[in-house]
């Protein structure tokens, strides 16, 4: 069943906040896949190499400290056009820009310190899931309540 996957991560400050639970019950609800699920400390290596377009940004320091500053959760996530839907529910980067409904916009006020990360484009998912996960932890599994989710003629967006 050809279909998206997009790596998601659940920030230091969802951690903190404990809203992990929450934020992986809206993904969930919204009729995604969760295929890889792990918890894990970011390093300022793995930082680098996570935002490699933002390394030489002026407000790189701040970032990668912020990133590592605790635990994050990481999954990959499938689904039709997942990644444009995840992209969707997260809202824009600044919460005080995101719109009530969006997780942004209903969770936060910050622009650093805003809860989820989602790849902004499949060939941006695809590079970042690698970094994240092995191929042997992404799972293939049919969840019983998928031919409730989309029609068969909606799972051919896009390939992984
Ligand atoms: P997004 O794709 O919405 O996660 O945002 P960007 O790729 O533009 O930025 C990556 C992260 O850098 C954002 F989650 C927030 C952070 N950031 C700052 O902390 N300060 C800035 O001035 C811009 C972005």
């Amino acid at each position: 069943m050809p279909a998206q996957r997009t790596l998601i991560l659940f920030k230091p400050d969802a951690v903190q906040r404990r809203l992990c639970g929450e934020l992986l019950s809206r993904i969930e609800r919204k009729g995604l896949k969760i295929v890889g699920l792990k918890m894990l400390q970011v390093t300022p290596e793995l930082s680098k190499k996570h935002y490699v377009e933002h390394v030489l940004k002026d407000f790189y320091p701040l970032l990668e400290s912020f990133i590592t500053a605790g635990p994050v959760v990481a999954l990959a996530v499938e689904g039709p056009e997942a990644v444009l839907v995840m992209r969707t529910m997260l809202g824009p980067t600044n919460g005080r820009q995101a719109a009530p409904g969006t997780i942004r916009g209903d969770y936060g006020v910050s622009r650093q310190m805003n809860l989820m990360h989602a790849s902004d484009s499949v060939e941006a998912a695809k590079r970042e899931l690698k970094i994240y996960f092995k191929p042997t932890e992404l799972l293939d599994y049919t969840p019983t309540l998928a031919q409730w989710v989309c029609a068969a003629d909606e799972l051919t967006f896009g390939t992984r």
